[in-house]
């Protein structure tokens, strides 16, 4: 296929073109000629037992049941459930890494990071009734990890965050038996009811289905985003460079890629070490450049300006620059394929967590109590890297500037003013119609379509109908290329829009972090309920979510977790449920009428923007705005 057919990313469209002249193979090249399985496409087959696999006819679903019997409602909602499970299981997983690293630094065994951010300690720890007046910082980060355990392990009650949660909203999911216990309670009955023999009603798995995912959103990536904040900083407006552009000629590149921040910050540590930089500068390179990709880099970009070379599918292609002398990586969305690409380009391509190796690759692993050993190794392979570049470096110069890092914190600040920070502000220009609606837009980047177009076309169509657009994860970071993170793109909204903006000094688009901080959505919802004035729960608010590239299971828990939380999200590429079932009607429609949101789906960026137009101003209508 053509480039322009490709991607909409210069950069990466560049490195498309170098990889094929230099006979190295990218995802792109992969996904034209592996083609997507129709049947797998539509969720039509099962594999959960021997008597098969079986598939079934999704052109005619009802026609054919499974070996054991099993009807195209199971067998999806079944493989759905496991979708959301496995989403979860990431976030929540990396959420207790979080957890953990915090109880050793609270507990003096580790010492390289401290609790940055005090205030936020003490504001997390009173969202959830803890006591804090008249406690230190350790006796209040001590509670408060005593409480957050809960999130993960508890076998019975309501996980801590639930205590967010608008209550008009919350008494729907105790109704519907939906309050998430511990995530691993979730997941493990997530993972049982799947099993063959077990749940046999597709609206039953649903309800485990949407327990579950809420364990991610109001648990393990909550969770996820306020430790990390309480530890490394809570993100504030920071300007900020992305695209491959950011990648420097004269100096040794380090890219790190994944979804930990502690290994970011680690690294941060050793590339500002004199004694590496000056062994930088004995090489002959002019210095030391960390750049981030994917979800740890949006973190990093939110939190402290560090620069971000591109998303999810620019990975591989990067290398393809010959400029990278390392990369290492944590954590989840890590191609296969990276292993390849850095062998043919000379990149040192480690893998640092216990959780993730990869075949032929070097295993570098970072521990908390003596993150260095790791870092400093890293960077010191990256050096000696430099020193024996054996191949040309063509780096794309493109560099794209914004402002990323607005924390549901300082939205709260920004708008509210210096002394009365409050969401006020926000739902009274909702209620005035400067802001039409609110959209959060957000997820993977996927080579089966159009690289950051249907994200870019999506938005720039939000904004110019008035909806402000909150982001995080890959899609902020095609957006950032696109130069719509900076005030200045404040011109591309509509009337009602740009003059807040203007007003304000914020770009129409506020990024605002990683995957897990789609947290800091819920977060931001919740308080729009809580100021008044658009209804009493998420459900009556005038929002939309979508992911209009996406490719993940966590995707899938993401969105099942906005679903369940009273919001309508829109899927783009494709979505795993077959047409004209009753599960599908489930999905699209019989969630809404239990009193939560529901799901939408389409490939197309303008359609996806009139289907979430629609929805917000249906919303309007019903509160009389
Ligand atoms: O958690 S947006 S491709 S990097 S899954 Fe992955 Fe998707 Fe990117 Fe982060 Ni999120
Ligand atoms: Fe087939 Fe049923 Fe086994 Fe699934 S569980 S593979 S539908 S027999």
């Amino acid at each position: 296929p053509d480039i322009q057919d490709i991607t909409i990313c210069d950069s990466t469209g560049q490195m498309i073109e170098k990889a094929r002249k230099d006979g190295v193979e990218l995802c792109f090249d992969r996904s034209a000629t592996m083609k997507a399985c129709p049947i797998g496409a539509d969720s039509a087959c099962c594999k959960h037992c021997a008597m098969g696999p079986c598939r079934l006819n999704a052109k005619d679903p009802y026609a054919k049941v499974g070996v054991c019997g099993a009807t195209i409602d199971t067998i999806q909602a079944r493989n759905f459930g496991r979708m959301i499970a496995a989403g979860a299981a990431a976030h929540t997983d990396h959420g207790m890494a979080m957890l953990d690293l915090f109880r050793e630094v609270v507990n003096g065994k580790i010492t390289d990071y401290t609790i940055k951010d005090p205030i936020k300690l003490n504001e997390v720890a009173a969202s959830i009734g803890i006591e804090t007046e008249e406690k230190t910082t350790e006796e209040v980060a001590h509670a408060l990890y005593e409480e957050l355990e809960r999130t993960y392990t508890q076998v019975e009650g309501e996980v801590p965050f639930a205590k967010r949660v608008p209550p008009k909203t919350l008494e729907t999911w105790r109704k519907l038996d939906i309050v998430p216990r511990g995530a691993m309670r979730e997941i493990m009955e997530m993972m049982h009811r799947t099993h063959m023999g077990v749940d046999q009603h597709y609206e039953n798995i649903m309800k485990q289905g949407n327990r579950t995912a809420l364990s991610d959103g109001w648990g393990g990536s909550m969770v996820a985003t306020e430790i990390s904040d309480i530890l490394f900083g809570t993100p504030v407006p920071v300007a900020a460079e992305v695209n491959m552009g950011v990648l420097k000629e004269n100096q040794v590149n380090i890219i790190i890629h994944g979804h930990e921040p502690n290994l970011f910050e680690s690294m941060m540590a050793s590339v500002n070490s004199p004694a590496l930089t000056q062994a930088a500068k004995d090489a002959g390179a002019e210095g030391l450049n960390l750049v981030g990709m994917c979800c740890s880099g949006a973190e990093m970009l939110s939190r402290h300006g560090i620069p971000h070379a591109g998303n999810f599918t620019s990975t591989e292609a990067i290398m393809v620059t010959g400029a990278v002398d390392a990369m290492a990586v944590d954590v989840q969305c890590i191609q296969q394929g990276l292993s390849k690409v850095a062998d043919c380009y000379g990149t040192y391509l480690f893998t640092t967590n216990p959780r993730c190796h990869i075949e032929n690759t070097e295993h570098i692993e970072f521990h908390e109590d003596d993150p260095s050993s790791c870092t400093d190794e890293v960077v010191i392979k990256a050096i000696s890297r430099f020193k024996s570049r054996k191949y040309p470096v063509q780096i794309p110069n493109i560099r794209n500037t914004g402002i990323h890092g607005f924390s549901y914190e300082y939205i709260n600040y920004m708008l509210g003013g210096t002394f009365r920070g409050s969401y006020t502000p926000l739902n009274d220009n909702i209620i005035n119609g400067r802001i039409r609606g609110v959209a959060g837009v957000v997820g993977c980047t996927n080579p089966r379509v159009k690289q950051d177009w249907v994200h870019v076309e999506l938005v720039k169509e939000l904004i110019r109908n008035d909806v402000l657009v909150l982001q995080t994860g890959c899609s902020q970071i095609a957006l950032a290329k696109e130069g719509l993170c900076s005030p200045e793109a404040a011109y591309l909204a509509g009337p009602g829009l740009s003059e807040v903006c203007e007003a304000v000094g914020m770009p129409p688009v506020l990024g605002m972090g990683s995957c897990v901080d789609n947290s800091r959505i819920l977060i931001a919802a919740s308080e729009m309920v809580k100021v008044g004035g658009l209804g009493e729960s998420i459900a009556e608010l005038p929002v939309a979510g979508a992911a209009p590239e996406w490719m993940s299971e966590k995707a899938i828990s993401i969105g099942q977790y906005f679903v369940a939380s009273g919001v309508y999200t829109v899927f783009g590429v494709t979505f795993p449920v077959t047409q004209n079932t009753r599960f599908h009607d489930l999905l699209f429609n019989g969630l809404e009428k239990q009193g939560l949101g529901k799901w939408g789906f389409t490939p197309d960026p303008y359609e996806m923007a009139q289907k979430m137009i629609a929805h917000i101003d249906a919303k309007r209508k019903a509160l009389g705005i």
